[in-house]
């Protein structure tokens, strides 16, 4: 089953020169491919509209800070099963608690600052895809 995730690299990865760690692993995983890559800063507006499900929360609010805190390195990355694929690559959101191995388990101890953001459905791969690039068909 072929399919488009919405990777992001966040700040703390890009501020620890992670990128070409975490962006390695991602590319090494046989058929996988990196369609699309871009570094850019983020505002409140598109965070807002990325992490709206979790606005109210208390966490919200310091997480948009530390997403906005300096660029992101936001790619498209396609192929097998490719949207569960790189959420185990990630880890889960508790670096703490992601098993060495994975990215979080390797290189992260603070939930918040966990190196990276990956889509966790098709849903949300289409909805991220479409606004962090919207140009792609
Ligand atoms: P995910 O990134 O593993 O899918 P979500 O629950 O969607 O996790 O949360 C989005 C992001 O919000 C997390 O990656 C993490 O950066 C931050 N976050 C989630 N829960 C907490 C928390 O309890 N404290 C601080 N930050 C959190």
């Amino acid at each position: 089953m072929t399919q488009r995730t919405l990777v992001l690299l966040k700040p703390d990865a890009v501020r620890r020169g992670l990128i070409g760690e975490v962006v390695g692993r991602i590319e090494r995983k046989a058929g996988w491919k990196i369609t699309a890559l871009e570094m850019r800063d983020l505002d409140h507006e598109t965070l807002e509209q990325h992490y709206g499900e979790h606005k109210g929360r208390p966490f919200y609010e310091p997480l948009v800070e530390f997403m906005s805190s300096g660029p992101v390195v936001a790619l498209v990355v396609e192929g097998e099963r490719v949207i569960e694929g790189v959420r185990q690559l990630a880890g889960p959101t508790d670096p703490i608690a992601a098993a060495p191995g994975s990215i979080r388990g390797d290189f992260g101890t603070i939930v918040r600052e966990n190196l990276i953001h990956a889509s966790d459905s098709e849903t949300s791969a289409e909805r991220e895809l479409k606004l962090f690039f919207p140009g792609i068909s």
